[in-house]
């Protein structure tokens, strides 16, 4: 299995890939022309980079921000009858794509409905002006066909002129409609209208590549029973996992094999962090964070499960796997379609192939999951 073959491996559409990219795969990915300059795939930082690709390179680091950034989002009704948020229009997906900023930037989102009831875009923890709320009884939501620009400004932490410390915007958050069905878009969030967004600080390391996990209710990423998401990555990458609830519900996100720092990173920031160590993290709706492991780090190869740790919750099929293949692209003690595991199911079990259901808006989106952290430097 090689590098290039990974940027298809969010078989759920909300992975997005970037060490991965080779020169062949950048290249081949900057003659998609158009879709590139929305999606962004990588920052500039990247392009010039040498090649990362081994595990003794150092990480690659986020930038300072400060930056001005646009997109378009588009709020569009799906085949199955979900909703959801694409960056370009036809290719919404659920989760909707990853934003990723810097602290510093300010990204303004042309929002356009596509949809035939009202929808909005409302964020969590940024700093926006209460027009840009994405609330009905501020008039910020959108009526069927129109669009309206929201503004999300961060920072970095600093000093208050009282001599307190204010808090910067880094951190593991995410966006959801609030109008659709109810004045608290219970309708649209049921639907899929959420997505991922990170805000990272000026020298945060920067994942190879990020996986989104929502609890949505009993479903992960509005996805049930046994067709749960499967993330896949090669022994030594370095995967970022974003994880969001929604709904009615309480959760426990574990993952099998691999641990984490319970912070705003996920990571330790030197041996005397006192942070507690992870592998299981209670969530409730509108809760979100984040962490990086090293895929298979003193564990190896293997399909991992990951799962909602309320018991009847998993047994109900809120579980999937987390594939960490070795370097030759197998996987030990794993047959795709006989896996005996409470998690074992059709959806990308199979590999690189495995794309379910909305794979075309899937993979769409997971470029631009991968670029929106680049793709303003025009
Ligand atoms: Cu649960």
């Amino acid at each position: 299995m090689d590098r290039r073959s990974q940027d298809r491996s969010g078989s759920d559409g909300s992975g997005s890939e970037r060490r991965g990219l080779d020169r062949r795969s950048f290249n081949r990915r900057m003659i998609v022309g158009g879709a590139v300059a929305a999606a962004g795939v990588t920052s500039l930082s990247i392009a010039g980079a040498p090649d990362a690709s081994t595990a003794e390179a150092p990480p690659r680091t986020a930038p300072a921000g400060g930056e001005v950034k646009r997109i378009k989002l588009y709020a569009e009704k799906l085949a199955d009858g979900q909703m959801g948020y694409g960056l370009e229009k036809g290719k919404a997906s659920v989760p909707g794509p990853l934003i990723e900023l810097n602290e510093g930037d300010t990204l303004h989102i042309e929002f356009e409905n596509t949809m035939d009831v009202n929808a909005s875009l409302h964020v969590h923890g940024m700093d926006y002006e209460i027009s840009s709320d994405g609330t009905k009884h501020t008039r910020s939501d959108v009526e069927p066909g129109g669009k309206r620009t929201y503004t999300w400004r961060t920072h970095a932490p600093g000093r208050r002129k009282d001599g307190t410390w204010r808090p910067g915007t880094a951190g593991y958050w995410h966006y959801h409609d609030h109008v659709v069905g109810t004045d608290h878009g219970t309708g649209g969030v049921r639907k899929g209208l959420y997505g991922p967004l990170i805000v990272r600080r000026k020298g945060d390391i920067l994942p190879d590549k990020t996986f989104t996990i929502v609890f949505n209710d009993m479903t992960i990423n509005n996805k049930s029973g046994h067709d749960s998401p499967t993330f896949e990555a090669t022994v030594g990458d370095r995967v970022e996992f974003v994880s969001i609830t929604h709904g009615e519900y309480y959760h426990t996100f574990h993952v099998h094999g691999h641990r984490w720092a319970d912070n705003r990173t996920g990571m330790l920031t030197g041996p005397d962090d006192p942070s507690q160590i992870l592998d299981d993290k209670i969530t409730g709706p509108g809760d979100s964070f984040g962490f990086q492991v090293i895929a298979g780090e003193g564990v190896g190869a293997g399909a991992w499960m990951y799962h909602c740790h309320v018991q009847s919750h998993s047994d109900m099929g809120m579980a999937g796997l987390f594939l960490v293949k070795k370097a030759d692209g197998t996987i030990p003690d794993y047959e795709p379609h006989h896996a005996g595991a409470a998690a074992s199911k059709g959806s990308g079990s199979s590999g690189s192939s495995g794309s379910s259901g909305s794979g075309k808006g899937s993979s769409g989106s997971a470029k631009g999951s991968s670029g929106m952290s680049g793709h303003h430097h025009e």
